[in-house]
């Protein structure tokens, strides 16, 4: 045994990679280099390849599909169409929001885009000639895209496939008090409406989505490579949608280049891709290209609001009402937990203290591809944000107050946490104000109002946008949330070797956030081994514990509290080791970075690798060998991250082109584990909300077919536009997380368009412009200008409910 002499000195916690340590991202030395293994690096041996044939049009019954030509191509091995799929009894499949979705279509095609049938070849440019062969028949149907179209008398039922559907509806749902609410509106001295729409957006991850199905028949095993944020749901949901024995399913996501909520769902081309491989006892790999990428998967916002703010003249927030229509295209897959028909879009009004508040919300099918819940949003929770700040900002111009002093005024104060938000969320932690004023002295908000209040007069527009809120992020608390049923746990497995150096898998799967970096800083933290000494694995259902992946900014509110649990677990079985190394009690022992020492001797102690290499070569008797630990976290509640944004801009009011000239980040997400990859987090954020809000579009014209399918179309912006970011912290630990840590992962796209908007409208206020629908393109904001009228891209929003 060894114990050491002199007391050393104590391990410093930064050095070592622990909490609040800037260490830099260990994925990158592989992805930098090119090292990185992508869905497309997976090459197994006798590997065939897949293409999908999408729907050229929106709207159509299939009449006949004729793939005799593509057989005839060489090297053609097999065509899959949706009647193969339906004897199979794997047409349709369920979604993540208890609906269903065609795998291929067989009666009809439903949007543009849609999966009709997949070609199996030697190669992918055989798939492609394969696919081309293949003649569809279709009877065209009047396409519906949006909701003002799919609630017309005479429009069309575009699920004619489901019994119980009448209309074009896909959901109602209601919450709040509207009785309080309404009485509130009574008595309100102003009463400030508007009319919103959030655009349909997509993410769009570098990789596109893409599959490897590997059955083996000697084994009855199949492995599946696969881009998923989520692979134990994936792998629940194929032994359940293609009845395998699950311990026989392994689903393995790799390196993912981004996901952004894009790979959270099940798409047809992972399901097609494993009946390939069964059918043809092949590795069948399927990659998605980005048309088919941009015109098929998951999607994110497309939602009207109409939002009324009852006030007091000294600017007291009475109530809120919400009524929001939202597109949710021909199949309702949104990934949500299943209580919450429109996610978390009763989240907004959070950050504010507000009585009462009505939410009514309905959702329709249209002719547009599904997906609803992607794109950097924690279920709908960018939507609930920026109609918040929208509404704010409407509702402080239509009261008389600066915006900034508004805000303050109906804030949560710091001593009324816990709190209950008018939509009945508890949120339990946050110093708004300090975020507010934070923000607003390194703007120079003052000085600014001033300088704009001086261009003005000159012809200049200056405008200044603020956008504040609070967000839940770490769905969830297993009273609440689910998903088809599945609790929304995680989970962190922690294997320490002898020698000290450790193994850490969780039930998460990163996709560009750095999880291999942060997660071994919070067991340094916990046990003082050093980060570099502990390596991650994530995405192997054989090896991982079960967890239900990365998206909602869920990873470091469960998962990452799953690890801090797993490695407070190994350290109290190593205090035992400690004592029987020390002989001394383990009451005697005591616990110090990295060490446990004789509490009346100070001097003698041992450390945890010590203890590691006693849990293999020296454990007490009757003690398990060995030095691991799993933690299945429960949270108890959201962790409510805050962000106080300011944004500048100028426009020249000869073109509507508009610029910002600074851009003021404050967040508050906790205790941070590591600031540098959070500065990342943020900035990659912002650039989303930026792009958003400026330049990206994606729409349908009156036949459904789908405007930015591409990136000529749909842009990306690159450094030379995106303007620099200031970004500044606070911190107020989380009161239920073990580490005190809050999400983050989506913050800056939730808090970041609002600012955007807010500043380009403050500074049309002269011209009487109460809103601009994203995104403020050039012509939109020339022609608020010009006709001193609000500009909406969007068809008009039903309020008559
Ligand atoms: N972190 C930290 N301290 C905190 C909170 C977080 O250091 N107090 C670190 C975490 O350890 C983690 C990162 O910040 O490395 C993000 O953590 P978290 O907020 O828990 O979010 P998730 O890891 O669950 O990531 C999901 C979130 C979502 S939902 C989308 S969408 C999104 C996002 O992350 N997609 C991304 N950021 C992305 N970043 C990249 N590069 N690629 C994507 O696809
Ligand atoms: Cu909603 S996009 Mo993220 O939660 O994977």
């Amino acid at each position: 045994m060894t114990t050491t002499q002199d007391r050393p000195a104590p391990l410093d916690e930064i050095k070592i990679g622990g909490l609040g340590s800037s260490r830099r991202r260990v994925e990158d030395n592989r992805f930098i280099r090119g090292r990185g293994n992508y869905i497309d690096d997976v090459v197994l041996p006798g590997m065939l390849h897949m293409e999908i044939l999408r729907s050229p049009i929106a709207h159509g019954r299939i009449k006949s599909i004729d793939v005799s030509k593509a057989y005839a191509i060489p090297g053609v091995r097999l065509v899959i169409t949706g009647e193969m799929m339906a004897t199979r009894n794997l047409a349709w499949m369920p979604t993540l929001s208890y609906d269903t979705q065609a795998v291929l279509a067989t009666d009809k095609v439903r949007f543009q885009g849609q999966e009709v049938a997949a070609v199996i070849a030697d190669d992918p440019y055989i798939a492609k000639d394969g696919c081309e062969a293949i003649v569809v028949d279709y009877e065209q149907l009047p396409p519906i895209v949006n909701p003002t179209q799919a609630q017309a008398a005479d429009a069309p039922l575009i699920r004619d496939d489901k019994e119980s559907q009448a209309d074009n509806v896909c959901f109602t749902w209601q919450v709040g008090d509207k009785e309080n609410t309404e009485k509130a509106f009574a008595q309100a001295d102003v009463v400030s409406k508007i009319d919103l729409h959030y655009p349909r957006t997509h993410p769009s991850p570098l990789e596109c989505c893409g599959s490897v199905a590997d059955f083996d028949r000697a084994t009855g095993k199949l492995t599946v490579y696969m881009t998923s944020q989520a692979p134990h749901i994936v792998r629940a949901a194929v032994a359940l949608i293609a009845e395998l024995p699950e311990h026989m399913i392994r689903i393995i996501s790799p390196d993912l280049g981004g996901g952004f909520g894009n790979k959270v769902p099940v798409y047809p081309g992972y399901v097609v891709s494993i009946l390939a491989s069964i059918l043809t006892e092949r590795p069948v790999k399927w990659i998605e290209d980005r048309t088919g990428n941009l015109i098929s998967t998951g999607f994110g916002r497309d939602v009207y609001l109409h939002g009324e703010v009852a006030m007091r003249n000294d600017g007291k927030i009475l109530a809120v009402k919400m009524n929001t229509v939202s597109d949710h295209g021909a199949f309702y897959a949104d990934a949500q937990p299943s209580k919450f028909k429109i996610g978390l879009m009763h989240s907004a009004f959070a950050a504010y203290d507000i009585p009462y508040a009505y939410l009514d919300s309905i959702g329709y099918y249209t002719n547009k591809a599904p997906g609803g819940v992607a794109y950097r949003c924690s279920f709908r929770v960018t939507e609930a944000m920026f109609f918040q700040e929208r509404m704010i900002h409407a509702a402080a111009d239509d009261v008389g107050i600066d915006q900034a002093e508004f805000r303050r005024i109906n804030l949560v104060k710091d001593d009324d946490f816990p709190h209950r938000t008018p939509y009945g969320f508890l949120t339990d932690s946050g110093q708004y104000e300090k975020c507010l004023r934070v923000g607003m002295e390194a703007i120079g908000y003052d000085q600014f109002r001033r300088d704009q209040e001086e261009a003005r007069k000159r012809g200049r527009l200056l405008g200044l946008g603020i956008s504040t809120m609070t967000e839940p992020l770490g769905a969830g608390n297993s009273r609440e949330y689910d998903i088809l049923g599945i609790k929304m746990f995680d989970s962190a497995e922690l294997r320490v070797h002898m020698t000290g150096k450790a193994i850490l898998r969780t039930g998460a799967k990163t996709q560009g956030q750095g999880h291999e970096t942060t997660w071994p800083q919070i067991v340094a933290h916990e046990l003082g081994i050093p980060a570099e000494d502990i390596v991650v694995e994530e995405g192997d259902t054989d090896t991982a514990p079960f967890g239900m992946g990365t998206y909602a900014s869920r990873s470091t509110p469960v998962a990452g509290a799953a690890v801090a649990m797993a490695a407070r677990k190994v350290r109290a079985k190593a205090r035992k080791i400690a004592a029987h190394l020390l002989e001394v009690s383990e009451e005697d022992v005591e616990w110090e970075l990295g060490r446990f020492h004789v509490r009346s001797a100070p001097e003698r102690g041992v450390t945890i690798q010590e203890c590691a290499m006693a849990a293999y070569a020296n454990m007490p008797d009757g003690m398990e060998p060995g030095l691991e630990a799993t933690s299945y976290y429960d949270p108890p509640n959201l962790t409510w991250p805050f962000a106080a944004y300011f944004c500048t801009v100028e426009i020249d009011p000869a073109t509507g082109v508009w610029d910002v000239l600074r851009f003021v980040a404050v967040d508050d997400c906790g205790v941070r584990i590591n600031p540098l990859v959070i500065e990342g987090q943020i900035m990659g954020g912002l650039t989303e909300a930026y792009a958003m809000a400026n330049m990206q579009f994606i729409t349908f014209d009156v036949d459904g077919n789908c405007i930015g399918s591409n990136f000529m179309d749909f842009l990306l912006p690159t450094a030379w536009e995106t303007p620099g970011w200031e970004l500044h912290e606070v911190v107020t630990p989380c009161p239920h997380h073990p580490i005190g840590a809050k999400g983050v992962g989506e913050c800056a796209t939730v808090a970041g368009p609002a600012a955007f908007v807010n500043a380009v409208v403050d500074a049309l206020k002269p011209y009487g412009v109460r809103n601009i629908d994203m995104p403020m393109l050039p012509d939109r904001v020339y022609e608020a200008i010009t006709t001193r009228s609000d500009v909406s891209g969007a068809p008009p929003v039903r309020t008559d409910r």
